[in-house]
């Protein structure tokens, strides 16, 4: 691993970004148009090796795919069209490919086995395979299906009822995408909502499904239809210069595009809680995703209680509000977040450990953890933990950090935001 340095002297963050395609709806985009009869175009698709690996899984099933930078043009042959891949599949870090594909997989007539990197491979299967197993899957994996390497034979399914035990969209979507496969109605009920890209998604391309009060509900009838997509941007890329417009002095930031899913804008109730300027423009629909431009000016900040049903609504942007709290004034606790020990890395611990290092005062507990602020950042040597939001949160911090901060390494964030540096430079004034 090659050792990088960031160092920003007095910077100021000043213009537009647009930032690249949400990755939740790049990779649905990318099963759903595989699974249907058609074509189907997606733009503004997220370029990041996660949505890469999708689009290598369907190959490999023969589904033909042609890229051209972020168009793609996906040839759905139905299920039916799905060939059983002629080696293992390696989804390396990508945990949402991973769970989908395990509902899918599921239920079609063939054996694959699948693999992963050596975080993906220390994350919970069980999750998704525990109640496969209930609709009839034959699963089989290290520790008894709990983690990767896990092979699948695929068959028959029947519908179940889940109550997820878990806050999580991928144990939802894989289930629902088991559902379309499998003989009656599958009924997924969650107490706390999760990103609906899944359902959203699925009634653009004709799946019969609905929401009532039993909970959300499919069946397998019919086949679906291709449909376009445009990917909105990904508001927990976003989510990185919406931090730093917050807490660079002078900046003033419009980042253009951003998805604003009801699902997804926790961060948005959370700064504005905090006292942060924040404004939203151009609101509009894109198959069935709400979109608008944000803008984010530096201005002080105060600590706040993040808890509750905002959790799933924010989860992957909880590093980043750590660092921005450390600039906030008083205290802030993040609370029932004990998902993110179980993400590309622990993340309370990468988050506690890397801000302590800088000099914040900042505590890890079970499920979260205290920050005290306002405190100056101090430089020092951190580390990404292969982990893209850890690594792009340790660049962030070198903007407001008074010495260099060095870091193991920054590929890891091509997993999300490929582009991240080149927007970055392009508002640094
Ligand atoms: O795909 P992966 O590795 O799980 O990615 C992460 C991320 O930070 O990009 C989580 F580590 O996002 C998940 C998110 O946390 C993407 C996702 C989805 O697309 O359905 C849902 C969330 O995970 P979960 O476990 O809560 O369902």
């Amino acid at each position: 691993m090659s050792h990088v340095q960031f160092e920003y002297t007095s910077p100021k963050l000043e213009g537009d970004v647009i930032v690249p395609g949400d990755k939740s709806i790049s990779h649905r985009s990318i099963i759903f148009g595989s699974i249907s009869h058609g074509i189907t175009k997606i733009t503004n698709f997220l370029d990041g090796e996660d949505c890469l690996r999708t689009i290598h899984a369907f190959r490999a099933m023969g589904v033909q795919i042609e890229k051209d930078g972020n168009t793609v043009l996906v040839h759905g042959n139905g299920l039916e069209g799905l060939k059983k891949p002629t080696k293992a599949l390696d989804f390396g870090n990508s945990g949402t490919t991973t769970r989908l594909m395990l509902g899918l997989l599921s239920g079609l007539p063939f054996e694959t086995s699948i693999y992963g990197d050596a975080s993906l491979t220390k994350r919970p299967m069980d999750r998704v395979v525990t109640p496969l197993r209930k609709m009839g899957a034959v699963i089989d994996g290290d520790a008894d299906g709990k983690f990767l390497p896990i092979t699948v034979q695929g068959g028959t399914l029947d519908g179940i009822t889940y109550r997820l035990p878990v806050k999580s969209a991928q144990v939802k979507s894989a289930l629902l995408l088991a559902g379309l496969l499998a003989e009656g109605e599958t009924v997924v009920q969650e107490e706390t909502e999760t990103r609906n890209h899944t359902e959203v998604m699925l009634q653009a391309f004709g799946a019969d499904l609905k929401q009532n009060k039993e909970g959300i509900v499919v069946t397998n009838k019919g086949n679906l239809t291709a449909c376009d997509v445009e990917v909105p941007g990904d508001i927990s890329s976003a989510a990185f210069f919406l931090a730093a417009g917050a807490i660079v002095p002078g900046s003033a930031i419009t980042l253009k595009n951003v998805g604003l899913n009801e699902s997804r804008t926790g961060i948005l109730d959370v700064l504005k809680e905090m006292g942060a300027a924040i404004t939203v423009s151009n609101e509009r629909t894109t198959g069935g995703e709400k979109i608008g431009d944000l803008t984010i000016k530096y201005t002080a900040l105060k600590g706040t209680m993040i808890e509750g049903d905002v959790i799933p609504r924010l989860i992957d942007e909880i590093p980043i509000l750590a660092l921005l709290a450390t600039q906030a004034d008083g205290k802030t606790i993040i609370k029932d977040a004990e998902e993110l020990r179980v993400k590309e890395t622990d993340r309370i611990e990468a988050v506690c450990q890397n801000l302590q290092v800088l000099g914040a005062n900042i505590t890890a507990t079970e499920d979260g953890m205290i920050i005290e602020g306002p405190t100056k950042l101090t430089g020092g040597k951190i580390s990404s933990y292969m982990d893209h939001r850890i690594a792009m949160m340790g660049v962030i911090a070198a903007l407001i950090s008074e010495e260099p901060i060095e870091m193991d390494e920054k590929d890891s964030i091509n997993i999300s935001y490929p582009t991240f540096f080149d927007d970055l430079e392009a508002i640094l004034q």
